[in-house]
Order: structure tokens, then sequence, then C-alpha cells
């Protein structure tokens, strides 16, 4: 049975949404003034912040957490949350004219508003909406709504939508900058990006002409851009039997990034060792796959994420 909720306006500290077994945590300490959602229901448990809409924590029943959340991260508003999923939009990287704009978009840095949440016996669906305003179309001259939908069970999956409302065609960049939690860094692998061309941002003088015929594997910073991936790839760890599952049809740009030891020390916002456990493996149209949308058009494009142990199979 498909209940659909819409979230009550005002929601105070411990406000249990109808029917949901779900809380509202508001200001609590724990994520120090930034208002989350925990989810918790018979598949897994998230949490999510209302900035950015951004997925900060996941974990299915009986497994491991699959996503990495800095514990060092500052959680001020409109500052970015190292962990979780940002979603970089509508630019990734640096501004494309201005680079002392917000690197990877504004999306992420402002709140999104929970539209309405559906619950079912896979879980629930969370639906977020966002829209262009004045503080956006400073930056970012274009009229558009997205949208950010939500699936928690036993994968997660995430459907981003973006809608042009303006008279004119815009282009947009994009990713899920998915933050995976590992054991030690030294020991997991990439599988899924063998043969695929990439962009080491470290040597961007080597142009897109490297190729690797194994899985990637991790001995140093490592920062790189891949075209015409696939958008199905998994994250194997030696010791540990658990897997990633990633999978995203319509994402054709990947990027992988560990910062080792400097880059941790210079971004201040990771402890010293945090680099040895986590990985992001990210998803989406960059660089020169830009999006053109055109009037009245809308584009979707989804992630599904899972943490899987070889005898299972969930995508
Ligand atoms: O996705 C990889 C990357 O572009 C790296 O170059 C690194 O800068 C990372 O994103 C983090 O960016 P942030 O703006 O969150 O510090």
């Amino acid at each position: 049975m498909v209940v659909t909720i819409s979230p009550p306006e005002k929601l105070d500290k411990t406000t249990v949404v109808r029917g949901l077994s779900c809380e509202w945590r508001g200001q609590t300490t724990e994520y120090e003034g930034q208002p989350v959602l925990v989810i918790e229901n018979k598949h897994c448990r998230a949490v999510i912040a209302y900035q950015g809409a951004q997925v900060l924590e996941f974990q299915r029943r009986g497994h491991a957490p699959l996503l990495w959340l800095s514990e060092a991260s500052n959680f001020l508003p409109k500052r970015a949350i190292r962990g979780g999923i940002p979603l970089c939009f509508p630019w990734f990287g640096q501004h494309p004219t201005d680079p002392s704009i917000l690197s990877h978009g504004f999306a992420r840095n402002l709140p999104w508003t929970l539209y309405h949440v559906t619950e079912d016996d896979s879980g629930h669906v969370l639906t977020f909406t966002f829209r262009d305003n004045e503080e956006t179309r400073a930056i970012w001259p274009h009229a558009f709504n997205a949208m950010l939908e939500i699936r928690l069970g036993q994968s997660l999956e995430l459907k981003f939508s973006v809608a042009n409302v303006d008279k004119k065609p815009f282009d947009f960049t994009f990713a899920f900058h998915s933050y995976f939690a590992v054991d030690q860094i030294t020991e997991t692998k990439v599988v899924g990006l063998e043969n695929t061309p990439f962009l080491d941002q470290l040597a961007p003088e080597k142009g897109f002409h490297q190729l690797e015929r194994f899985p990637i594997e991790f001995h140093a910073e490592t920062d790189r851009i891949y075209q015409r991936a696939t958008g199905e790839y998994q994250i194997v760890q030696e010791h540990s039997k658990q897997r990633a599952l990633i999978d995203a049809p319509d994402c054709s740009s990947a990027i992988v990034w560990n910062p080792w030891i400097e880059k941790t020390a210079r971004l201040g916002d990771m402890d010293k060792d945090a680099w040895q456990n986590m990985l992001c493996v990210e998803c989406g149209k960059i660089g020169a796959e830009v999006v053109t949308l055109g009037v009245s058009k809308v584009v979707s494009f989804t992630l599904t994420l899972a943490s899987s142990f070889p005898e299972e199979s969930l995508i």
C-alpha cells in the first residue's frame, strides 16, 4: 500500500511524520545546526540534510555503512558538507567563467524543500524540490526547477531531474559526488573503468589519452575524470566481503577521487588520516559531456547504489 504524506509545515524536534517511521531531529547538536531528516525502515537507515537534499548516511540493515561522512565536516549553513552524496549542479568543478565563484555549483550549499514522501513495503521515497531564486540568478542567470527523488529501501536510488522554465536553452554540468566508506584505501579497487579514457586532474597536460587495462588501485592522491564511461562500477575491498555497487546508466562521465595525505590537510574539513577510509566514485555529465536543455524540456539522471555481498546481487 502506497501512503503519500505531505510533510507538516512546521516540524519541531521530535515530530513523527504521520504513518512514517521517521523522526525529524531538527536542530540537534548531532549535526550542529544543520536540519536533517532521519529515516528508519525495515530495509535501511538514512540521514538526509535539507541543505542540498544531501544524503549524509545510508546503511542497509545487516550491512556496514555504504557512505562516508567526515567527522570534521562543518555543518555551517551554505558551506558544503564533506561526505555523503553532494549534488554538484549547475556546474562541476570550477565555475565556467569565474573561478572565484563556488566550486561545484550552488545546489549543495542551499536548502531544498521536502515536497512529499511516499511509503510502501519496499521503503520510502522522499521528493525534494529546488528552483532558481535571486541568489542563484545572480551567479547563473537561468530559470529552472530541480527535483531529487530519493528512494530508501534495500538499495539507495536517486533520480535528479531538471526542467528548463526559462525563455532560452541553457547548458549545465552536474555530478552525484558520492563519498563511499572503505576499510583501507590501499586495499581497495574500483572495477568498471578499465580501458576507459581519462584525464588526470593532477597532470591535465596529458589530456584524455590515458587508459588503464586493470581495475583502479590507490597508492597516491588520485583525481581522474573519465568520459564515455559505462556508468556501472563496483568498489571491491580486499578484506571486507561487502562491495559497493554503482549504477548510473544516463551518466557518461565518472570521477574517481582520493585526496591522500597533503590534500586532506589542505582541505581542513577532514581528520588527518580520514583519506584512508573514504573514496569518491562520482557519476554525472561533466566537461565536454555538458547537457544542453531546451526551453520547457526536462531531463533526468538516475543513480542506484547498493552494498552487497558476492552471494547477493541487487542491481
Ligand atoms: O570530484 C573531485 C574534485 O573535483 C576534486 O578535484 C576535489 O577538489 C573534490 O572534488 C572536492 O571538492 P570540494 O569543492 O568539495 O572541496
